[in-house]
């Protein structure tokens, strides 16, 4: 089964203002953007209706967090359910600064992922890539079934590679996707590592990207801070 290319674009924090958001959409809706390649951009909350307004359809949006709960007294939050009210397919979860900064465990992200698909939405340096893979997504599949799986894209984020201008290599990339593609076989299914679409984020620019893309294991990429600038569309045509 083939891999429908992803690039998602994680805006983070950003953009800080209405004229900054506008010319980002701008560049977007007019830009030749390959079809064959699934676009979703990821803003913050208050930004998700008008984008998904005022943005071209082919171009998905997502969120970048919401709770395990649908609704009740948890100030600050959004739930899945609400998310899916609104139109918003997907959401990422399980982010580095996630975990870093907002102290969310491996539990946590399994939950949250659980909810969003009960809603029906859509580390090298130190030598511990593979451990710290297969802990975070232990705790995914445990509370999955394989049926689940086709709503899910797996990023791998090397967390040196976050914002820091230094990427991981296509070898590097390419040999750990390829370890988490082994390990959803063994813990789910072979049909399920062959569906799974495992994309890379950290650093991605211009640059970098068509070297990437060219990997077996790498099926699209989630972009940060390139994502708000004019080389996010070289980026979704990486394959072009
Ligand atoms: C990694 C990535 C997108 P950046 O967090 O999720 O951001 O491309 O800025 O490294």
């Amino acid at each position: 089964m083939s891999r429908q290319f992803f690039v998602g674009g994680n805006f983070k924090m950003n953009p800080n203002s209405v004229s900054e958001k506008r010319a980002l959409t701008e560049l977007l809706n007019q830009a030749h953007l390959d079809p064959s390649v699934e676009v979703v951009v990821s803003p913050p909350f208050l930004y998700l209706i008008p984008l998904k307004e005022i943005l071209r359809k082919e171009i998905k949006i997502a969120a970048q967090n919401c709770y395990f709960k649908d609704s009740g007294a948890f100030t600050g939050e959004i739930s899945p359910v609400q998310l899916k009210d609104a139109g918003i397919p997907y959401v990422i979860l399980g982010h580095s600064e996630r975990r870093t900064l907002f102290h969310e465990t491996s539990e946590i992200v399994a939950q949250k992922t659980k909810a969003a698909l009960a809603s029906s939405l859509s580390q090298r340096e130190t030598g511990k890539t593979t451990e710290v893979c297969s802990e975070q997504l232990k705790a995914v599949v445990s509370v999955l079934s394989e049926a689940d799986w086709s709503k899910i894209v797996i990023a791998y984020e090397p967390v040196w590679a976050i914002g820091t201008g230094k990427v991981a290599t296509s070898t590097q990339a390419q040999e750990t996707h390829a370890d988490i593609r082994a390990y959803l076989s063994s813990a789910v299914s072979p049909a399920v590592a062959k569906s799974t679409r495992i994309i890379y984020g950290g650093s991605v620019n211009k640059g970098n990207c068509k070297e990437l893309s060219v990997q077996p294991d790498v099926d699209g990429f989630l972009v940060g801070g390139a994502s708000l600038k004019p080389e996010f569309v070289d980026i979704i045509n990486a394959t072009l």
